[in-house]
């Protein structure tokens, strides 16, 4: 399917591949993960988990994936000079993804219902019941890493995933077999809290992505030691993999374009600021999970 892979590029997206849909062949480690409690408090993905676990039950009739990978690095460009810590991860440096990328992954599924007429399109990126790095693997976009990420072996994996389900049977590309990390375990090793139970199995009640973003209520005392000098995610597991160091290149596209305020926010202002001009100012970030309160928090357990 040439022309939908054409038509992602011309929107925008840095690779597509298309996957037909099976059960997960990997629903079994899933399944584990959830029973060992490594979810922590994100009760949807157990709410989500049959349809992780084969995601043909997601839409009526689904028979095919249409993966995307969106480089979202943006190298050491900073967006201002005093900004080191408190850090931000880098997929949050510019406005809300979802919304950037949700128009345009509708803009692409419009192309495949015209070349496949009568035929239904659903659009997810990172929310919904999609086991999405499984896809990208099984569409030939890379392997999943030993810190779990999907990494492209010539983009790295600073990247977001979107999926367009469709219902149409189009020809598939084949998954991506090989396992590239071969004897390397810098990511594990670099984990400032040890997240990572073994390759492919993170606790995310250690993580710090997921205390500072995920995490809802107040921190425990271990868990608010975790911080560190993260004020919003957190990089390192990518920052150290070489093939981010070798490949990762800073992207030039106006959609996801650093800005400064929330790249290298100043976190004391959290302290103070009302839930209207947390609204005005970081509304259409990623910050607005988390919310006022969370970033507060956040804010309060940073130790440089
Ligand atoms: C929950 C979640 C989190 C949680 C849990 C993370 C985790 N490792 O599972 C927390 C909050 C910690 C988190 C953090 C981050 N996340 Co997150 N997250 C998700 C979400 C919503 C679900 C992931 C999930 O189901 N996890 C449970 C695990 C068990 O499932 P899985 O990750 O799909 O892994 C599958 C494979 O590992 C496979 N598997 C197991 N063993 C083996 C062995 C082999 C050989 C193979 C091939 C497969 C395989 O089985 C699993 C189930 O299918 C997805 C979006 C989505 N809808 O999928 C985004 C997503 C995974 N996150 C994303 C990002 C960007 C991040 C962060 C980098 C953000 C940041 N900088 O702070 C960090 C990275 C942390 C890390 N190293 O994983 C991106 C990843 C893009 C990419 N290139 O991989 C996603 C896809 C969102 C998106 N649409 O772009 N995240
Ligand atoms: S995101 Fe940070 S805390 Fe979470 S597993 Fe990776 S290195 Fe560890
Ligand atoms: S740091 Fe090494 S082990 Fe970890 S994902 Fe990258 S290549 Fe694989």
């Amino acid at each position: 399917m040439i022309a939908i892979k054409q038509r992602a590029a011309e929107l925008g997206f840095s690779a597509t591949g298309i996957a037909r849909l099976d059960r997960n062949p990997h629903a079994a480690e899933f399944e584990r993960w959830l029973a060992d409690g490594h979810a922590g408090t994100m009760t949807y993905l157990h709410r989500q988990a049959e349809k992780r676990k084969d995601p043909r039950r997601i839409m009526t009739g689904a028979k095919t994936a249409v993966v995307t990978l969106t480089n979202y690095f943006h190298g050491d460009r900073v967006p201002s000079p005093q900004a080191r810590s408190p850090r931000v991860a880098q997929y949050a440096w510019s406005s809300d993804y979802h919304d950037v990328l949700a128009k345009r992954l509708e803009q692409l599924a419009e192309t495949i219902r015209h070349l496949t007429p009568g035929t239904q399109t659903r659009c997810y990126v990172d929310a919904g019941p999609v086991p999405e790095r499984e896809l990208a693997q099984l569409a030939g976009l890379g392997w999943i890493g030993k810190n779990m990420m999907l990494i492209h072996p010539a983009i790295g994996s600073f990247t977001f995933i979107g999926v367009v389900l469709t219902d149409a049977a189009l020809d598939a590309d084949p998954p991506f077999d090989a396992d590239r990390c071969g004897t390397c375990t810098r990511c594990l090793d670099a984990c400032p809290t040890h997240a990572f139970v073994g390759p492919r199995d993170l606790d995310a009640r250690a993580c710090i992505s997921y205390l500072t973003i995920e995490h809802r209520g107040p921190f425990s005392p271990t868990q608010d030691a975790h911080v560190g000098e993260w004020l919003f995610g957190c990089d390192v597991c990518q920052d150290v993999c070489p093939w981010n160091v070798s490949f990762a290149t800073a992207t030039l596209d106006a959609g996801f374009a650093p800005r400064a305020d929330v790249a290298s926010p100043d976190a004391g202002a959290f302290a103070t600021m009302d839930d209207a001009s947390f609204a005005r100012r970081f509304g259409d970030t990623p910050f607005s999970r988390p919310g006022l309160e969370g970033m507060r928090r956040n804010a309060a357990a940073i130790r440089d």
